[in-house]
């Protein structure tokens, strides 16, 4: 079954603290929407598959040092650079589960102290998300569950940090998970939202441009 008829997919993107759950529900999500017929793609930001996700993947993973500026600045000419791909996506019907995106760039480069309007700024003109979803987890929560690896920011001071950014970020139009229950209730209250949006995106909800 196709249930695309010539309709647009979704930007449907899930966000949170390191081990807060997202890149399991966002297998989760796919698996579901393909499923059900839909024709969906799991993405990631950032993209490490890429030149600049090369240097970024280096930069997280100790091996490199950069300025603040400019990591935060290639952070987002990762997204850039797949900005067209992902507008094709969307308007030739397939939905996109994205795991990260334009909030953990302002999320974690503000943590650092880097101003907030200024980490917004080269995210402007990005496709906005039909949708977020934060999973929501306390710092010491996330920590708890280990599995933290050695990368760069994976520490739970900075992810205190990162968590109070992140709601100085989340607006009214953010769906919240309270993502400490059971991961199948997780699941149950994506999947419903997921659908909800992917039906509006069907029905003609336009695409548009952050900040919306
Ligand atoms: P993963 O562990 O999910 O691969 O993320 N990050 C991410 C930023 O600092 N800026 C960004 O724009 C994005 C997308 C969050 C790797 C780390 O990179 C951080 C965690
Ligand atoms: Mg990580």
């Amino acid at each position: 079954r196709d249930h695309n008829n010539g309709s647009r997919g979704a930007l449907i993107v899930l966000e949170g603290l390191d081990r807060s759950g997202k890149s399991s529900q966002c297998s989760r999500l796919l698996s579901y929407l393909v499923g059900l017929g839909h024709s969906a793609e799991l993405w990631r930001f950032p993209d490490r598959s890429t030149g600049v996700g090369k240097i970024i993947s280096s930069y997280l993973s100790n091996n490199s040092q950069l300025d603040d500026h400019t990591i935060h600045m290639l952070f987002s000419a990762n997204r850039w650079e797949k900005r067209s791909l992902m507008e094709n996506k969307l308007e030739t019907g397939t939905t996109l589960i994205v795991d990260r995106y334009s909030y953990s760039g302002v999320a974690f480069s503000s943590a650092k102290g880097l101003h907030f309007e200024w980490c917004k700024a080269p995210e402007i003109g990005l496709l906005a998300p039909d949708l977020v979803v934060y999973l929501d987890i306390l710092p010491e929560k996330a920590a708890e569950r280990g599995g933290y690896g050695g990368e760069r920011y994976e520490h739970l001071e900075f992810q205190k940090k990162v968590a109070r950014c992140y709601q100085v970020l989340r607006d009214s139009s953010w769906e919240i998970i309270d993502a400490c229950q059971p991961i199948e209730d997780v699941e149950k209250q994506l999947k419903g939202m997921v659908l909800d949006c992917v039906m509006a995106c069907q029905k003609g909800k336009p695409l548009s441009n952050l900040w919306p």
